[in-house]
C-alpha cells in the first residue's frame, strides 16, 4: 500500500508526513499515457476504472495533499438517486448499482448502508416539490415515496411533528435505497484497488501548470514534484476547478461556496435513517461510531475556505435541536468546511473541452459523493476513449452554450 489514512469525519488531517516508508507515494515516472489531477473518491474511482476495464497501467493520480482529504473525507456520507430529471436520474442511479456492489467489487468494506433517507416538507411549496419528485421517480422505476407527517415519526420516532414549532413538519419523500457509505474508506478502496493495477498514486504533488503543444493539445503538467509529460489529462478536483482549468486557459461555468458539517460525541443508536430538510438547511444521520452527523447549508459568498461561517452552522444546529429534541443536551466535537464547485443548473460537468486531450469532471456542488461510483466509472470511459458515454453525455459543459439546462436546483438537498 502507499497511501496514506485520513481518519472518518476528518479526524486527524494533516498528510503523509511521518508514515512508513511503504506507505508513502511513489515518485513519479517522466511520462505516463494519461494523468488524473485529484485523489478523491471520483479521481481514484476513475483510474481504478481505467485500469480495470480499459486495461490502461501507465496512469497516474496527482494529489496535491492526499487521499480523500477533499471533499470525499470531508462530506456527510449521504447516498441516494432521487433526482428530477432523466438525464440525473440516468447518473445517480447508475452509481446507486454500484454502491450496492461496491464493498464486494473492491474487497474493501465501504459500509454502504441503504438506510433510507427521508427528505422533509414544511410547506405547501415542499410538499408539491417532492410529490412530484416521487412521481417522476416512479416513472423512471426508482423508489421514492410519499409519507404523511405521523408516517414519517413512525420511520424516524426521534422526530418532532408538534404542530407548534418554527418549521412544522407536514410530509416527507422517503428513499429506502438511500442512505449512506463510509466516505474515506471509499477512498481508500478505490486507491488500493487501482494501486494493486499498477496506477501510481502519488501525494504531495501539486500540479501548478498545464502545458500545451503547437497545436493546442495538452502534452504535460508542471508539479510541485516537476514536469510530467502526457497527451490525456483528466481533472477531478472539487471545489479548485477553475484554478486548475484556468492553467489551460479554460474559464469554467462555476462557483466555489464552503459548505461545513459538524460531528458531536458518540452515542448509542438512536437515528435509524437520514433526515433532512432542505428548507431549514439542516440534516441529521448517526455514524457506525455513533456520532450524530449534522450538516449545514453552503455560506452566502464564495471563497475557497475551508470552514464556513459560524453563524450559519449554529442556524442549523437550532433547527436540529427543533426538529430532534432529544439531541439538544449532546456536545458537539468537530466542525469543518469543505469547497465546492457549483454550476448554474446544479448539475455536475462530465466532458471534453475546447483543448485537446483535456477533460474535465466537476460541479457536482454539495452531492457529488453519492456519485462517486458512477462518475469515476463514466469518466474513465470517457477519458479513455476519447468521448461521453450515453450516461456522461448529456453533463457536457455545451449545455450552457445550447441552454440545454438540467436543472436540479430542488434535488440538491442543501440549499444554495
Ligand atoms: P475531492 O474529494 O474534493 O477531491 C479533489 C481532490 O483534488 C482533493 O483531494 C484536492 O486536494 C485535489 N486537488 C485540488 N487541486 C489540486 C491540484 N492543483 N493538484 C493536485 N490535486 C489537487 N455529497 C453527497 O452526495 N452526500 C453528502 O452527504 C454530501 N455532504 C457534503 C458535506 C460537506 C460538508 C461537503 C463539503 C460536501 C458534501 N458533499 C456531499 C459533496 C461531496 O463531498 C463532493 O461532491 C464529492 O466528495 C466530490 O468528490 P471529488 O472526488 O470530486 O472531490
Ligand atoms: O446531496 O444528499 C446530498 C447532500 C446531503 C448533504 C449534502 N449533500
Amino acid at each position: 500500500m502507499k497511501f496514506s489514512a485520513l481518519s472518518v469525519f476528518t479526524q486527524g488531517l494533516g498528510g503523509n508526513q511521518g508514515w512508513p516508508e511503504q506507505w508513502r507515494s511513489p515518485e513519479p515516472k517522466s511520462a505516463y499515457d494519461a494523468i488524473i489531477v485529484g485523489a478523491g473518491g471520483h479521481g481514484l474511482a476513475t483510474a481504478y476504472y481505467m485500469a480495470k476495464e480499459h486495461g490502461m497501467r501507465n496512469i497516474a493520480v496527482l494529489e496535491k495533499g492526499w487521499l480523500g482529504g477533499g471533499n470525499t473525507g470531508r462530506n456527510t456520507t449521504i447516498v441516494r438517486s432521487n433526482y428530477l430529471w432523466e438525464e440525473s436520474e440516468g447518473i445517480y442511479e447508475h452509481a446507486m448499482k454500484l454502491w450496492a456492489g461496491l464493498a464486494h467489487e473492491l474487497n474493501y468494506n465501504v459500509m454502504y448502508s441503504p438506510r433510507g433517507v427521508m427528505m422533509l416538507a414544511h410547506n405547501i411549496h415542499d410538499v408539491q416539490v417532492f410529490k412530484r419528485h416521487v412521481h417522476a421517480n416512479r416513472l423512471a422505476g426508482i423508489d421514492n415515496e410519499w409519507l404523511t407527517a405521523e408516517q414519517a415519526k413512525d420511520f424516524c420516532p426521534l422526530l418532532n411533528i408538534e404542530k407548534n414549532i418554527r418549521y412544522p413538519v407536514i410530509g416527507a419523500s422517503l428513499q429506502r435505497r438511500g442512505g449512506t457509505a463510509r466516505h474515506d474508506a471509499v477512498a481508500w478502496g478505490y486507491a488500493r484497488g487501482a494501486d494493486r493495477l499498477g496506477v501510481d498514486i502519488i501525494q504531495n504533488c501539486e500540479v501548478t501548470g498545464i502545458r500545451r503543444d503547437a497545436s493546442g493539445a495538452v502534452s504535460g503538467v508542471e508539479t510541485s514534484k516537476g514536469f510530467i509529460a502526457t497527451r490525456r489529462i483528466g481533472v477531478v478536483v472539487a471545489g479548485n476547478t477553475s484554478v486548475v482549468m484556468a492553467m489551460a486557459g479554460v474559464r469554467m461555468p462555476l462557483e466555489s461556496y464552503p459548505l461545513q458539517a459538524l460531528v458531536s460525541e458518540p452515542v448509542k443508536p438512536m437515528m435509524p435513517c437520514v433526515v433532512m430538510s432542505n428548507t431549514v438547511h439542516a440534516y441529521m444521520s448517526q455514524s457506525d461510531k455513533g456520532e450524530m452527523v449534522i450538516g449545514a447549508g453552503t455560506d452566502a459568498y464564495t471563497s475557497y475556505s475551508q470552514t464556513g461561517g459560524l453563524h450559519i452552522a449554529t442556524h442549523t444546529l437550532d433547527a436540529i435541536c427543533e426538529l430532534f429534541p432529544a439531541v439538544r443536551r449532546l456536545r458537539m466535537l468537530r466542525s469543518w468546511g469543505g469547497i465546492v464547485d457549483v454550476t448554474p443548473d446544479r448539475s455536475p460537468i462530465i466532458g471534453t473541452t475546447p483543448v485537446p486531450g483535456l477533460f474535465v469532471n466537476c460541479g457536482w456542488g454539495t452531492g457529488g459523493f453519492k456519485a462517486t461510483p458512477g462518475s469515476g466509472h463514466v469518466f474513465a470511459d470517457l477519458v479513455a476513449r476519447g468521448e461521453p458515454n450515453a450516461i456522461a453525455a448529456p453533463f457536457t459543459m455545451d449545455r450552457f452554450r445550447t441552454g440545454r439546462l438540467i436543472d436540479e436546483a430542488a434535488a440538491a438537498a442543501v440549499a444554495h
